[in-house]
């Protein structure tokens, strides 16, 4: 802005930054300096881009969203910018990548103003068109909107509730709003594989969208081990920098990411060896364990020390494997897989010696006899 120019006074946000003026507005509201990035949208059970989440973003010295929005607020002209956000967003329509939807943001005060109704109409038809309800004030009552709902939906349209179980966006809209998609605000997801609180919630929230027939979207992802927390608890689908940041062509997701939700999802499928596991004698001394075997039916029985961790066997023709070194112990939740590979590359004299499993603590919880894995292993339905 030139100093010579008679400009109003600049505005200034909370944090003291100057907020766009109004000529500056008035150009973005006329689709000059304003585009639309996109954030992939992920599958969590096939590691797959499904959607993507269309992004207002600014040319110029102001390149955040948020003062752009906060200026227009200022100078009453937020239904505007609202619609041409919207508008570069569902322009994208017409060139996203086959199978996936796309997800446009818009403000319960803004959905059924005059300009942003005029891009609804230009945009008659919304199939795969996921429609983000965005609170960033309180609405007491939604009914006011269920006959521009009603149309949105006619046209195709699936409903979302943006920023879940933050601000505004509370359990109560959930249940009479009815959506699609609950979009889990990314404050519930931050942290939540240190914090069992969080997790909790985010699997109580989980069964309410199953309840309501709604897919659950855990937003803002940034590590792997939120990730590995979200892709256990079974969430559907999710949403992150550490999955794909938003860019200008439709982004692939990250690599590394789709590595690790496979790996995950496989490691759950396998149930380990606990459903392989055999309860044996135990013994917490030599004298004991030979007593034991003195049952014919026994072959095999297992040392234990004074907090349960095994320390070896003992076998029918009296012989003592030590578990320190010898490849006998596993954790149980090993996929078999893995167990019947180190077991083979054991040393002769105890290759076939029965494994030896432990929990995460390192205490005895039963043992897998090779011949039950390589029968497992090798049954046709093994893997499924
Ligand atoms: O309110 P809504 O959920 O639509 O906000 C999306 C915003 O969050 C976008 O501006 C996007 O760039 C940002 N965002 C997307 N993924 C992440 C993330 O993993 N962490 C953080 N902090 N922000 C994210
Ligand atoms: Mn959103």
């Amino acid at each position: 802005m030139s100093a010579s120019s008679p400009s109003p006074e600049p505005v200034f946000d909370g944090a003291g930054e100057q907020l766009p003026g109004p000529r500056e507005l008035a150009g973005v509201i006329r689709g000059v300096g304003i585009h639309a990035e996109f954030q992939p949208i992920i599958d969590l059970a096939r590691a797959s881009v499904v959607g993507y989440e269309a992004l207002a973003r600014f040319e110029g010295p102001v390149r955040s969203p948020l003062p752009w929005f906060e200026a227009a607020k200022v100078h009453g002209r937020l239904d505007e910018l609202e619609a041409a956000a919207l508008r570069c967003a569902l322009d994208a329509h017409a060139i996203l990548p086959t199978n996936t939807f796309l997800t446009v943001n818009i403000g319960p005060a803004a959905i059924d103003a005059p300009a942003v109704r005029e891009v609804w109409r230009d945009f008659p038809s919304l199939g795969g068109v996921v429609v983000e309800l965005t609170e960033h004030e309180r609405v007491e009552s939604y009914e006011a909107l269920e006959p521009v709902l009603t149309r949105l939906r006619a046209a195709g349209a699936l409903l979302a509730i943006d920023d879940a179980g933050a601000g505004y966006a509370g359990l109560q809209h959930v249940l009479t709003l009815r959506p699609d998609v609950i979009k889990l605000d990314r404050a519930l997801v931050e942290g939540l594989d240190r914090d069992e609180a969080k997790r909790a919630l985010v699997e109580m929230v989980g069964t309410l969208a199953g309840r309501l027939d709604a897919w659950l979207l855990a937003e803002g992802i940034e590590t792997g081990e939120e990730l590995d927390v979200l892709v256990g608890l079974g969430v559907p689908l999710a949403q992150g920098y550490f999955l794909g940041r938003p860019g200008p062509a439709f982004p692939a997701m990250d690599t590394d990411a789709a590595t690790r939700i496979i790996s995950q999802v496989k490691r759950q499928d396998d149930h380990g060896l606990r459903l392989l596991l055999e309860h044996v004698p135990v013994s917490r001394d030599y004298d004991g364990a030979v007593a034991a075997l003195a049952d014919e039916r026994v072959d095999v029985v297992v040392l234990l020390d004074d907090w349960q961790r095994p320390v070896g066997t003992l076998d029918v023709d009296g012989i003592v494997h030590a578990v320190r070194d010898s490849g006998l112990k596993v954790n149980v939740d090993t996929p078999a897989t893995d167990a019947v590979q180190r077991a083979i590359v054991r040393s002769s004299s105890h290759r076939f010696a029965p494994l030896v499993c432990i929990d995460d603590a390192g205490r005895y919880v039963g043992v897998v006899r090779m011949e039950r894995l390589v029968e497992h292993l090798t049954r046709p339905d093994s893997r499924s």
